[in-house]
């Protein structure tokens, strides 16, 4: 374990695999096969410029706008409310509506993008793809990588160790995130929100927040909300279970000072990769070189040893001092639809503040589903279903639906292949990473499509008996969640809504479901076919 760690610390070309093979849950076998490969492609490292990536926030804004994506908003709007019922509205639309970009924010200088990952074709744009399942399927195929056996496959395999290759990020000694240097750091000069009526104030909702692992030295990057204190200081959202939080602990234990940066913007996939579920030790940027096939190149922060996304719009450099008193953050209203009540957390103090010459900065809001943030959470579950499916090969689909916020409601497709299979794979998704919070699993059958929630429903009330099919359980609960008695622990039911078979306690034949066949459907497609001529 020591030995992963420190290679995931001095990443080199070969450490990338451990890494990786580390995120898939895979053996050394294909750790030692990924580095002798990566050693074998660097004759050819030139083939490997292309890529997706967007130079800035600024460069995603023109693209979506080229795209038909994008509203502009030239009118002063006030950050405090206004902008959220705009961006509510639009986000309610059908399929999310499109990005707006508020040109004039009251009270700020900078004009600030939002609702930019909030649909399916905004999402894809934002990952340099046409379709989000395309990155599924190439990690799938990473994933089952096999030694080649002939030349075909070798050319194919070579593909992949250069994706793999984009991940490691790259330190470089400037950046456009340093172009100006605020002159005493003074948070008011962003468009920071207050997002609803009880918000205990303004809150910046889509920062990346980097920190690093005292011990093993490895970085994390996680979006954590920020309520602004005053001009230089703020809360740190971190929640009990996040990476963030668990680094804080570490440094309280070593009576240590925490250094954090916090960027704002650049490359879009940035703000995903840290709101994506890796593991503790895995480096979101990682997997933001991945996806965007160019390395990210970081830079050092003025203030500390830090290192932020160089092309990023803005950074906030300061300290957490893990000794300090805490104090009670929120109310914010949150994910669930519900305003979150006040918690003690600890505070962010900001002792530079650089930004680009010509800065977008990034918000999103939550509340009420669907938002913004469905669509970035549906597009984690769609790259990591290979992930899924490796430990899991009975897994055919997933689905978080909206209305269950993330972890309040899984429904999953399996095949099933012997008695209470559904019971085994609800117990193997609690027991992975985030998938722990999740209130309601629900197993259905293969043939069940698990993103038509009305689907789900008919298979979930005609095929249940509650007595033998619902099972309850216990274990930790998002923090997030109101409904549990006490905060971050609560119990979880999971309903099998699969066909019952022999040794499942039915006693019963099965009935087959009613479907016309094939050949009757394809003649009566004839039929009225000609019938409407
Ligand atoms: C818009 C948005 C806001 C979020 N705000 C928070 C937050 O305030 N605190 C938190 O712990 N997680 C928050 N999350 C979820 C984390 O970003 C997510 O769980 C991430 O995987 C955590 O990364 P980590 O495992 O590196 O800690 C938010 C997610 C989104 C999409
Ligand atoms: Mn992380």
């Amino acid at each position: 374990m020591d030995d992963i760690r420190s290679r995931v610390r001095h990443s080199s070309g070969c450490d990338l695999g451990t890494t990786w093979s580390r995120l898939v849950g895979l053996g050394f076998e294909t750790t030692e096969f990924i580095c002798r490969f990566q050693v074998s492609v660097v004759c050819v490292l030139v083939l490997s410029i292309y890529g997706m990536a967007y130079d800035s926030l600024r460069d995603f804004v023109q693209k979506l706008a080229a795209a038909g994506e994008l509203k502009r908003i030239p009118v002063e709007v006030d950050p405090v409310l206004e902008i959220t019922e705009i961006a509510d509205r639009e986000m309610k639309l059908p399929r999310g509506g499109q990005a707006l970009l508020f040109e004039k924010c009251k009270g700020a200088q900078f004009p600030l993008l939002i609702n930019a990952y909030g649909s399916t074709k905004r999402m894809a744009l934002a990952l340099g793809v046409e379709n989000v399942d395309d990155i599924a399927q190439e990690l799938g195929g990473l994933l089952k990588a096999k030694p080649p056996t002939s030349f075909k496959e070798a050319i194919a395999l070579l593909g992949t160790a250069l994706e793999l290759r984009h991940a490691k990020p790259k330190s470089v000694k400037s950046g456009p995130c340093q172009e100006v240097v605020q002159p005493g750091p003074d948070l008011a000069a962003l468009p920071i929100q207050k997002c609803w009526p009880q918000d205990a104030g303004r809150f910046i909702c889509l920062p990346l927040v980097i920190t690093r692992d005292p011990d093993t030295g490895a970085r994390n990057v996680g979006c954590y909300r920020m309520q602004m204190i005053d001009g230089r200081t703020t809360f740190m959202h971190w929640q009990l279970h996040k990476t963030g939080a668990r680094h804080w602990r570490r440094y309280r234990e070593l009576k240590k000072r925490m250094p954090v940066a916090v960027a704002l913007g650049g490359d879009p996939v940035y703000a995903f990769a840290a709101t994506a579920p890796l593991p503790d030790g895995i480096d979101e940027m990682m997997l933001a070189g991945y996806l965007r096939k160019k390395s990210v190149e970081m830079v050092k922060c003025g203030t500390n040893d830090l290192e932020v996304p160089a092309d990023c719009d803005f950074v906030l450099e300061g300290y957490v001092d893990p000794e300090e008193k805490l104090d009670l953050e929120g109310p914010f209203g949150d994910h669930t639809g519900y305003y979150t009540l006040p918690e003690p957390y600890p505070k962010f103090h900001v002792e530079r503040i650089t930004h680009r010459r010509d800065a977008v900065y990034p918000s999103t809001i939550v509340g009420m589903p669907p938002m913004e943030d469905f669509y970035m959470g549906t597009a984690s579950v769609r790259i990591f279903l290979p992930v899924f499916q490796m430990n899991f090969n009975e897994i055919v689909d997933i689905a978080l639906p909206a209305e269950g916020v993330f972890h309040n409601l899984v429904v999953v497709s399996i095949k099933k292949q012997f008695p209470y299979h559904a019971m085994k794979v609800m117990h193997g998704l609690w027991g992975m990473g985030q998938m722990m919070f999740t209130k309601i699993i629900v197993v259905v059958d293969e043939d069940v499509d698990v993103h038509n929630t009305s689907e789900v429903l008919f298979r979930l009330t005609a095929n249940i008996d509650p007595d033998r099919d619902i099972i309850f359980t216990k274990g930790p609960a998002d923090v997030l969640d109101h409904a549990t008695p006490v905060m971050g622990f609560g119990s979880k039911i999971g309903i099998d809504a699969t066909h019952k078979i022999k040794g499942e306690a039915n006693s019963r034949a099965w009935p087959p479901i009613i479907k016309m066949d094939e050949g009757v459907k394809k003649r009566v497609d004839e039929l009225l076919r000609h019938a409407t001529r």
